[in-house]
């Protein structure tokens, strides 16, 4: 059984909470990078699934501790990937969140992107927009932006690996060089309930402490972010949705309704 040591403390819970996004930077052997050097685009099962990959990514420790702390114990291990390679240059893609994501407050799935080589700004990096993992979003609709204040190109180290809340809005950057730009993408998920079992000082649950609103988004929807992140500090505690509310003071339950009707006479 592999023992898997959480290594986020609450701040760096919180932070991703309102990011949706972090990065470990160069943490996986060189070695290992550049044996991943060869692998052909498009499905990637073998290469994930490998033990090799398996050790020196999946389960290196300091990944799998970054899981382990937001995923929560015995999280699932993917199986299998996709090798993102692009070679040519190109206008790069259109901003897009994968799947149906996008919805929940919930962190139940861990998107990752591993680079096994050096990524510079003219070789296309993946470009990731903080924040916007819970905006559940018309694919076509946000395909025509193009640059937004506060975008983050993933300009990395060979060996970096991100990992992102599955709805973030995500794209390839534009591509101005003939090197190789790789990426493996692969995702975790939850299996437990969750439970504030990362790094922690006390047992106390501290109460969510906001991050800076995001550059693109109006006083409105910096509202709406908050409250999104305080549920989600809270679901990740271990929280009832009951309990949760008490922090949310502009829903107050009162509102949204307390009594069961078929306790009710009239
Ligand atoms: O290669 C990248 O940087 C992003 C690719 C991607 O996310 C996709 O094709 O869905």
């Amino acid at each position: 059984m592999a023992d898997i040591k959480p290594t986020m403390d609450d701040d760096g819970v919180m932070d991703f909470v309102a990011d949706g996004y972090c990065v470990l930077e160069g943490v996986v052997d060189s070695a290992f990078n550049l044996r991943c050097k060869d692998t052909e685009p498009g499905p990637a099962k073998e290469l994930v699934g490998s033990p090799d990959f398996i050790r020196e990514v999946l389960l290196h420790p300091k990944v799998a501790g970054v899981v382990r702390a937001l995923l929560g114990k015995n999280f699932l291990v993917p199986t299998g990937g996709h090798h993102h390679l692009f070679e040519e240059p190109f206008e790069g893609q259109n901003w897009h969140s994968d799947g149906i994501s996008g919805g929940g407050i919930e962190i139940a799935e861990l998107q990752c992107y591993y680079y096994p080589m050096d990524v510079n700004l003219e070789d296309g990096p993946t470009i990731i927009l903080p924040g916007s993992q819970c905006r559940a979003v018309n694919r076509d609709a946000i395909a025509h932006y193009g640059n937004i204040v506060g975008q983050i190109p993933l300009v990395v180290k060979a060996g970096t690996v991100a990992f992102t809340r599955y709805g973030i809005w995500h794209k390839a950057g534009p591509k101005l060089s003939y090197n190789p730009r790789s990426m493996v993408k692969f995702s975790y998920r939850r299996q437990s309930p969750p439970q504030r079992d990362w790094l922690i000082d006390s047992e106390k649950v501290p109460e969510y402490v906001d991050r800076p609103g995001l550059h693109y988004t109006s006083g409105v929807e910096s509202y709406r972010d908050l409250r999104r992140r305080i549920h989600t500090w809270n679901w990740l505690c271990g929280l009832s949705e009951e309990e949760s509310m008490v922090f949310d003071r502009w829903r107050p339950s009162y509102e949204s309704g307390t009594r069961p009707v078929e306790e009710m006479t009239i």
